[in-house]
């Protein structure tokens, strides 16, 4: 009976771990998937400042606000510039405007926009 149960518990996480793979890969499926999508349709722009430029990766530190389509908190990361975005012009302190999606393990910016300045 042991032996049983055992067998039972084995064959319950092999189920547990392929069913998370297979959520995995539907979601990122989705995210690559056409841009008429509602996934996509839910992206707002959420503010960001400029912590740090770095052209030689394509990549920006910011401290951006919640991003209630990743279900993120206000913090600070990095994320990579898609093709199109041009960072070039930015330098730290620059408060920006951006669009960012999942794509894969990597966070990128897929629209940018300066914000408005009040000084
Ligand atoms: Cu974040």
């Amino acid at each position: 009976m042991l032996k049983f149960n055992q067998v039972i518990t084995a064959v319950a996480v092999t189920f547990f771990v392929n069913g998370a793979a297979l959520a995995q890969q539907e979601h990122a499926h989705h995210q690559h998937g056409n841009a008429h999508s509602e996934e996509h349709a839910e992206i707002a722009f959420v503010r960001a400042e400029v912590v740090e430029v770095d052209l030689e990766h394509n990549e920006l530190v910011l401290r951006h606000e919640a991003i209630e389509h990743l279900n993120m908190a206000a913090m600070t990361m990095a994320f990579s510039a898609a093709d199109g975005v041009d960072i070039s012009h930015l330098s730290e302190g620059d408060d920006i405007k951006v669009k960012v999606e999942r794509q894969d393990r990597d966070f990128v910016i897929i629209e940018m926009e300066a914000n408005q300045h009040t000084h």
